[in-house]
C-alpha cells in the first residue's frame, strides 16, 4: 500500500477561512509539478514554501503554503505534503481533481493516513485510537486523556512489560539451548520473582482499563424512588422529550425505560424505574395486596441500580428526606427533592421542580460532576474496551506461568514456561498492535473520517 500516493482534504468540507489538503506517498511532491509557483522539489529536509497555486479554470493564481516532509519524517513516515490555502470548497475540489487526474495519485480512504502511520511504526494502536479520541473528544477532560494517550500514556507501560517479558524469555531460551552445560541460567525462584514483578505492572495497566469495573459502554444513571415521587416526569424533563408515560396513579411505570442523555457532550444512559416502596411488606400486613408484577419490576429496579454509576433518588415528602429507605450507597446517590413548586421546604437533597424547571440545571451539573469523577482518567474509552480482553487474557496466562514457578508446584518445565511467556507476549501484542489482524485494523480505522 505504501507505493500508492494518496490525497485527501483534512479540513472539514464546506466554507472556512482556511482549507488543508494532504498528499502522502512517494509521488507527493511530484504530483504538484506545474501546479505551484515557485517550483517544488523533493529535498532531503522538510521545508515550507509560500507561493501560488496555478491551474486550469483559474484566471488568477491562488495564494498557498506548502509544507513538505521528506521520507522518514512527518506523520506517516512517508514523503508528504500539506497544501494550506483558502477554505473555498470549490478551490479545494479543483486542486484534488487536478492532482488525481495527473495520474499518480488516488483519493485516500477514511483513516488511511493514520493507518499508514501505524503500519510504518510511527504510532501504535493505542495512539492511533488516541488520534480519533482527540478529534472526537466531547469534553475537555476527554481531550486531556486522549492527548496523554497520544503522547504514549499506554505505549510506555506496555513497552516496558513487553521488554521485560522478552528479556525473561531470552534467559529461558539460553538455558534451553545449552542443556548439556548443566548451568541454571536463571533459577526457578528468580524466574518467579521476575514474573511477579511483571504481574504488578500488568495489574496497574488492568486497573487503568477497568477502572469502572464493568463493561457498560456509557455511564448509567438510574432514577429510583417511591411511586409517584415524580421520577418519570424528571426523566422527561432531563431528556426534554415525552418518552416516559407520566401518570398520577402510583406505580404505573411497571418496567423500566432507558434513553440516551447527553450531558455537556458526554453520552449517558438514563434509566427510569418502577416505584420502589421500601419496607412495604412490613408496613402493610396485606401482603397479597402487593402486585406480583410490581414486585418483579422492583426486583429488577434494584438489580439495575446495582449496575448503575449513579442513582438519582427522588422523594417528595420531608419525612423521607432524612432516611435512605433503600439503603443506597451514598457515594453514588444524589438525593433529589421533587415537586418544590408545590411546597417550599428546606431540607437535604437537591430541590427540583419538573414543572417550573427549578433546580434542573444544578441537577445536571451535579450529575456531570459525579460522572467525571468516576470515569477512567487515563485511557481513551474505545481503547479501554478493545484492550480489556487481551490484557485480562495476558494476566491469566501470566498467572499460570507464575504458578509453574512456585516451589510448591510439582510441575516445572522450562520449555513449557517459555511457550507460556510467548503466549503472554502475543496476547499483549494485540493491545498495542505489535500483533494485529485485518479485523482489528478495520474496526479501528473504519471509524476515522477521510483525511485523517
Ligand atoms: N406540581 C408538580 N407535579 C409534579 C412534578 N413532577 C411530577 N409531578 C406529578 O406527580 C405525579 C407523579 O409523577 P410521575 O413522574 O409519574 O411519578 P413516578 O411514579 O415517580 O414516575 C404526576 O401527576 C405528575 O404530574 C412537579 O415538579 N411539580
Ligand atoms: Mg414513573
Amino acid at each position: 500500500m505504501f507505493e500508492e500516493t494518496i490525497i485527501a482534504q483534512s479540513t472539514v468540507r464546506g466554507a472556512a477561512i482556511r482549507g488543508m489538503i494532504r498528499i502522502n506517498g512517494p509521488a507527493a511532491i511530484a504530483s504538484l509539478r506545474g501546479l505551484f509557483e515557485p517550483e517544488l522539489h523533493a529535498e532531503p529536509k522538510p521545508y515550507v514554501k509560500t507561493g501560488h497555486l496555478i491551474f486550469w479554470g483559474n484566471s488568477r493564481p491562488i495564494p498557498a503554503k506548502i509544507f513538505y516532509w521528506s521520507e522518514g519524517r512527518g506523520y506517516t513516515g512517508q514523503q508528504s505534503v500539506e497544501i494550506h490555502t483558502l477554505g473555498s470548497q470549490s478551490i479545494l475540489d479543483a486542486i484534488m481533481t487536478v492532482v488525481v487526474q495527473s495520474g499518480n495519485v488516488r483519493q485516500a480512504r477514511p483513516g488511511e493516513l493514520t493507518l499508514r502511520a501505524f503500519l510504518s511504526g510511527r504510532l501504535d494502536l493505542t495512539q492511533a485510537e488516541a488520534v480519533l479520541g482527540v478529534i472526537e473528544a466531547p469534553t475537555s477532560n476527554a481531550l486531556k486523556i486522549a492527548l496523554q494517550q497520544l503522547a504514549g500514556g499506554m505505549t510506555q507501560p506496555l513497552k516496558q512489560i513487553r521488554e521485560k517479558l522478552i528479556e525473561t524469555l531470552a534467559h529461558l531460551e539460553a538455558g534451553l539451548d545449552f542443556p548439556e552445560e548443566d548451568i541454571e541460567f536463571i533459577s526457578r525462584s528468580e524466574m518467579g520473582l521476575i514474573l511477579g514483578e511483571i504481574r504488578k505492572r500488568l495489574e496497574l495497566l488492568q486497573q487503568q482499563i477497568t477502572r469502572r469495573g464493568y463493561s457498560e459502554e456509557r455511564p448509567k444513571i438510574t432514577l429510583l424512588g417511591q411511586p409517584n415521587a415524580g421520577k418519570s416526569t424528571l426523566f422527561n424533563t432531563l431528556l426534554q422529550t415525552n418518552r416516559a408515560i407520566v401518570s398520577p396513579i402510583p406505580g404505573t411505570t411497571r418496567d423500566y425505560l432507558e434513553a440516551e442523555l447527553i450531558l455537556d457532550g458526554l453520552p449517558c444512559t438514563l434509566v427510569d424505574t418502577a416505584g420502589m416502596s421500601a419496607g412495604v411488606s412490613e408496613s402493610n400486613n396485606n401482603i397479597d395486596a402487593i402486585d406480583s408484577i410490581d414486585e418483579t419490576a422492583q426486583q429488577l429496579s434494584k438489580q439495575i441500580s446495582r449496575q448503575s454509576d449513579l442513582i438519582i433518588y427522588c422523594f417528595e415528602n420531608e419525612a423521607q428526606e432524612l432516611a435512605n429507605p433503600l439503603g443506597l450507597e451514598e457515594t453514588k446517590t444524589l438525593f433529589v427533592r421533587t415537586k418544590t413548586d408545590l411546597k417550599q421546604s428546606n431540607g437535604i437533597g437537591i430541590a427540583v421542580s419538573s414543572k417550573t424547571g427549578e433546580g434542573i440545571d444544578s441537577l445536571r451539573t451535579m450529575i456531570l460532576q459525579h460522572l467525571r469523577a468516576i470515569l477512567p482518567d487515563d485511557v481513551v474509552h474505545s481503547t479501554a474496551l478493545r484492550c480489556r480482553e487481551s490484557v485480562n487474557g495476558a494476566m491469566e496466562l501470566l498467572e499460570q506461568a507464575l504458578e509453574m514457578c512456585d516451589s510448591q508446584s510439582s510441575f516445572f518445565d522450562e520449555s513449557i514456561l517459555a511457550s507460556q511467556i510467548r503466549s503472554v507476549l502475543e496476547m499483549l501484542g494485540l493491545t498495542d498492535g505489535s500483533v494485529y489482524t485485518d479485523h482489528i485494523l478495520d474496526e479501528i480505522f473504519s471509524r476515522f473520517c477521510i483525511g485523517k
